[in-house]
């Protein structure tokens, strides 16, 4: 069920009762702590860059930190190493990075791939309402040099499907593959977790 979902779709859910409200909680409480230590990343250089990994980077504005102790607490719950291995087809992953993101007004990432090695990426909100995601599954399976050309001029396509990063629920989709991005964000502030895991069989 889940596999079939991964393979037609693309992403897949954490069933939402999965993961305690108490760890909800101290991840909101976390991220509020950090949030004065978060680093600002920002990329100006335009256009599409293509890395020998296959993953895209592109122009993006955000804060980041790699979290602490209940960013870890989450890394290790079970049920997300369950819904990755059974969505991806592997027996055995490991979670490889994971960390807060903060969007302000005019924070973005414009389209991209992630990193090769992250076979599964998770995302959820915690504060704010972190709204959709664009999203293209029907180019999953194109080369990430013809990604690159046909939205080097284009910031934010419109012809896309979206996700929705819901809040306190964990989604995991395959951002190694499907081309994605983040439009300028328009609230206040919106924080989000994320993490990836790899495969390793
Ligand atoms: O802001 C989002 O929802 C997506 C973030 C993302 O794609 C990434 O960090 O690689
Ligand atoms: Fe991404």
């Amino acid at each position: 069920m889940l596999r079939a979902q991964w393979l037609g779709d693309g992403h897949v859910q954490v069933p939402a009762d999965t993961i305690p409200a108490g760890l909800w909680d101290d991840l909101a409480a976390e991220a509020t702590k950090l949030e004065h230590d978060a680093i600002p990343r920002e990329r100006t250089v335009p256009g599409l860059q293509t890395l020998r990994d296959g993953s895209i980077t592109s122009p993006q504005r955000c804060h980041v930190h790699p979290g602490g102790e209940a960013l870890k607490t989450l890394v290790r719950h079970p049920a997300l190493m369950e819904v990755a291995c059974e969505a991806t087809g592997s027996t055995r992953m490991v979670a490889i990075r994971w960390g807060y993101k903060w969007y302000r007004p005019g924070d973005h990432m414009q389209v991209h791939r992630d990193e090769g090695k992250c076979t599964i990426t998770y995302s959820a909100g915690l504060v704010g309402d972190l709204g959709t995601m664009g999203w293209l599954p029907n180019l999953r399976w194109l080369p990430s040099r013809e990604i690159a050309d046909r939205f080097s001029g284009e910031e934010f396509p419109h012809d896309d499907g979206t996700f929705p990063v819901l809040h306190r629920v964990m989604t995991g989709f395959d951002g190694v593959r499907v081309p994605h991005w983040r439009p300028p964000y328009e609230q206040d502030l919106g924080v989000m977790v994320t993490c990836c895991f790899a495969s390793r069989a």
